[in-house]
């Protein structure tokens, strides 16, 4: 690249979570997580990304009739009482956090779970609040299968849509998990200007609702993710909570991909690990202002049934 070519530099970390179990304490986990952080900021890191659920058990994966425990997974602000270290330790070290967690939400004086993440910025101010909209899974649980996938019983479809904000010298948007299955939702970021997505996941290897699929769990992982950052020229971290959790095989391969679509970083181990990589914001321009000039190239009047229809129906007729 010539000497003269504007860049906007960003080192991030996606820190990589292993297994957290049911009965895990607070405690243990936010050691975990403020390692991790440190590690991000010792390695120059502006942003670490933490995954989904990155407080707890992916406990989606259980009926839990106990009212008392299933409310235990909850938090009631993010940032507060329950990650103060976390987010004490970010503002010392002047690094930006986005994390993942279950959300308890009062809402007109009732109570609202989401499956939700923040992004707060190196000062400590949130920068923004994302709530899953693609929530997979049952809403009841399936017989006879070894795990659950009761995401659709546990959380409500959030309600905030897909959302971008200017932050880290950049636009940076925030996906969970299934969402990234999902071409519109990343569409949405893109007509937003995202330059950087971040994506905590806890993806299953095994899904007993298609055994035949296993094969393909990381290769899906992997196209989803390349496929969103290129089509919307953008950079994109998927960040996992990874290994045998509670049981449970989850797939690692937290990914940092470019707005090309190229893989720059990955973990390489399935437990608590830091991928870092420098992402060079100005790199999405090439893509924005050429093959991925939307303004230039789309045509929303050909698009009408991705919003009028929520399932496939008939071919459209003459
Ligand atoms: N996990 C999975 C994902 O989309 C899932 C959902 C369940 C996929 C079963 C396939 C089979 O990566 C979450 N948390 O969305």
């Amino acid at each position: 690249m010539s000497s003269t070519a504007r860049a906007r530099p960003l080192r991030v970390a996606a820190a990589q979570l292993g297994p957290i179990g049911r009965h895990e304490s607070r405690a243990a986990v936010l050691r975990r997580l403020v390692a991790l952080v440190e590690a991000a900021a010792a390695g120059g890191a502006a942003l670490v990304v933490l995954p989904e659920l990155a407080l707890t058990s992916f406990f989606p994966r259980w009926v839990i009739d106990d009212p008392a425990e299933f409310e235990g997974f909850f938090e009631d602000a993010v940032p507060g009482p329950g990650t103060q270290p976390l987010f004490d330790a970010a503002r010392r070290l002047g690094i930006g956090v986005h994390i993942g967690y279950a959300e308890r939400a009062v809402i007109d004086g009732a109570v609202h779970h989401f499956n939700s993440s923040v992004l707060v910025d190196r000062s400590g101010e949130v920068i923004g609040r994302y709530r899953k909209v693609h929530l997979p899974g049952d809403r009841e649980p399936r017989a006879g299968a070894a795990f659950q996938h009761l995401e659709k019983r546990c959380f409500e479809t959030g309600d905030g849509g897909f959302r971008a904000w200017p932050a880290l010298g950049g636009i940076v948007g925030m996906l969970i998990c299934n969402d990234r299955r999902w071409p519109e939702a990343w569409r949405v970021l893109g007509l937003q200007g995202v330059e950087l997505v971040l994506v905590g996941y806890n993806t299953p290897l095994h899904n007993p609702e298609a055994p035949g699929h296993d094969a393909h769990v990381k290769a899906q992982h992997r196209l989803v993710m390349q496929a969103g950052a290129y089509q919307n020229a953008t950079w994109a971290v998927a960040v996992a909570k990874g290994g045998t959790e509670e049981g449970q095989a989850l797939l690692a391969d937290t990914l940092i991909v470019a707005p090309s679509g190229e893989i720059v970083a990955e973990s390489r181990t399935e437990g608590d690990e830091l991928v870092l990589a420098d992402c060079d914001l100005e790199l999405t321009g090439t893509y924005k202002s050429t093959i991925f000039d939307f303004a230039a190239h789309r045509e929303p009047r050909a698009y009408g049934l991705i919003v009028e229809r929520r399932g496939a129906g008939p071919p459209l007729q003459d």
